[in-house]
């Protein structure tokens, strides 16, 4: 005999724009078939999850209270670099990382940090406008922007000597450069500095130091007495430029990108990782070949996004940039 029928919200996912709810809806409370019932459902339903994309964190930077989103490793506890205009009509705000020359850093400074629930996969979109007299590093490298690191490394570590991390920024050559790079300086056998390990062990780095997969270069470099690595990967020509016109620098322009890390098998890395990037909808670069682990690390995951602009050499000349809409989801949506 059934006693009632229930309607229950077994999942939801939302996006910034639509709203997806699956009810499960008059399902017997009492029955013999419901544990058979249920199995099907969940044998039904996972694959459908598994392939939505889900929300990992979101910011519009429209009041001055980050911290009361999650986000940490603010400067002196939180942000003040905030400009008065937005990417969209109703938006008031946006974060505004303004370099005086010779700042390293921003002033004042930007840095946040913000965890996720753990994901092999992770999509970044959001916006930005740089000023019409931006120029970058002018430097072939820098300036730094966003990183993703994982759960292998802590919450505060310094996101240039992990056991991985991935950038997404713009290198400045007469236009903006869309640049997606690794690094995994810790993990660098630093006894065996320029050999090629990848066909000989799985205890090594793969950005550069241990050998390359492929015909790949991974650049290596000494920085601060230690041994450090980087692998790039850039667009062919300038995806924004100065003055006037679609592409113009001194517009919103809405980028996106997408890493999912490569599988293990067989107890070696291989080469199908995935990196990926857009600006204004179009596809600039797209990797399915990318190495960021070694089998070292089978249960590493994305876990932190990290805003922290940064010029290493200092800034060349003042000049500014303006992000909004930060959006992370486990996949394009
Ligand atoms: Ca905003």
């Amino acid at each position: 005999m059934y006693e009632s029928y229930h309607n229950k919200c077994a999942w939801c996912v939302v996006s910034g724009t639509w709203r997806f709810r699956l009810r499960l809806g008059h399902i017997p409370r009492t029955t013999h078939h419901a544990p058979l019932l249920l199995i099907a459902l969940t044998l039904l339903i996972t694959p459908l999850i598994q392939d939505l994309p889900v929300i990992l964190l979101s910011e519009d930077f429209e009041d001055n209270h980050l911290e009361w989103r999650g986000w940490y490793d603010l400067p002196g506890g939180r942000l003040e670099s905030f400009g008065t205009e937005g990417h969209a009509p109703e938006s008031k705000r946006s974060l505004r990382a303004h370099f005086l020359r010779g700042d390293r850093s921003p002033t004042p400074k930007v840095v946040a940090r913000h965890l996720f629930a753990e994901s092999d996969a992770v999509y970044l979109s959001y916006w930005v406008k740089y000023s019409e007299d931006w120029v970058g590093s002018g430097k072939p490298y820098h300036p730094h922007e966003f990183h993703f690191l994982t759960n292998v490394d802590s919450d505060y570590v310094g996101p240039s000597h992990t056991h991985l991390t991935v950038y997404v920024e713009h290198n400045y050559q007469n236009g903006g450069i869309a640049v997606l790079s690794l690094q995994d300086a810790a993990n660098i056998d630093r006894a065996r500095i320029g050999r090629n390990l990848t066909s000989v062990s799985e205890r090594r780095a793969v950005a550069g130091c241990n050998g390359d997969p492929g015909r790949e270069r991974g650049d290596c470099f000494q920085a601060g007495g230690e041994y450090n690595n980087s692998r790039i990967f850039k667009s062919v020509r300038p995806v924004f430029t100065p003055g006037k016109g679609a592409a113009s620098q001194n517009d919103w322009h809405r980028i996106e990108a997408y890493f999912r890390l490569n599988s293990i098998k067989r107890g070696r890395g291989q080469r199908d990782g995935v990196a990926q990037y857009w600006i204004d909808g179009k596809l600039v670069i797209d990797r399915h070949d990318v190495l960021f682990r070694t089998a070292v690390f089978p249960r590493m995951k994305f876990r932190q996004f990290m805003i922290a602009p940064y010029i290493g050499d200092g800034s060349p000349v003042e000049q500014s940039v303006w992000y909004d809409d930060i959006v992370v989801m486990t996949r394009r949506p």
